[in-house]
């Protein structure tokens, strides 16, 4: 069997840093000649994404439960192609997965975590997921909240609590409190272990 590629999630909540530590990490996974790409969910260029854009910015109403099921047809999507890279031997990085998804989602009190995972069933299942957190005093020192939804302290405190109940043996659980170059060594060491552990197995997926 040929080595397969890792899938490495980078998750947590607003303004941890999640996007500048993917780049970072594909630039170091590539320099290092380790076949790499970078996905972000949602991704906003797809039919699906342009319309949660257009929700996410305000320009766009729509019942909760909808885009719900858009952000998950988002990454339904990708699938064909994340599959296809990961058993090419790419390694995946990606911002933000099946896990934000179902983590601000059940913050909105209408959906159940449960009701949440089931449209996420059968999507690849990371390998990795390295989880940044921030105390509330270092997310205070940090720039402020643009004017996307979802982009207030109340909802994100119940999307973190959300998150802790999702946590599995994948989770590396990070405390991003510290420089970019010194939090991207720690991400590193995690990732490159992981990428050696699972080259030789299958692929697994979001189970029922
Ligand atoms: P970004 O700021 O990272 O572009 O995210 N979100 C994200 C969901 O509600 N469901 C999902 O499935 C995903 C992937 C998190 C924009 C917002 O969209 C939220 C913040």
């Amino acid at each position: 069997m040929p080595g397969r590629g890792a899938l490495i999630v980078l998750e947590g909540c607003d303004r941890v840093g999640k996007t500048t530590q993917a780049s970072k990490l594909l630039e170091k996974l590539q320099h290092r000649g380790i076949p790499t790409q970078l996905l972000k969910f949602p991704d906003r260029s797809t039919s699906t994404g342009q319309i949660i854009n257009s929700y996410l910015t305000r320009k766009m109403d729509l019942p909760d439960k909808t885009v719900h099921l858009l952000f998950s047809a988002n990454r339904w999507e990708s699938e064909p192609q994340m599959k296809k890279l990961l058993n090419s031997g790419v390694t995946l990085i990606v911002d933000r997965y099946s896990h934000s998804g179902v983590a601000f989602s059940a913050a909105k009190n209408e959906m159940s975590i449960h009701w949440c995972y089931q449209p996420e069933i059968g999507l690849p299942k990371p390998d990795l997921v390295l989880f940044l957190t921030l105390n509330e005093t270092a997310i205070s020192k940090r720039s402020g909240f643009g004017d996307e939804r979802y982009e207030n302290s109340e909802f994100l405190k119940k999307v973190a609590s959300n998150f802790q109940r999702l946590k599995d043996d994948a989770w590396k659980i990070i405390d991003a409190d510290k420089d970019i170059e010194t939090l991207n060594k720690e991400l590193l060491l995690h990732v490159e272990k992981v990428i050696e552990s699972v080259k030789d197995t299958h692929l697994s997926y979001f189970d029922p």
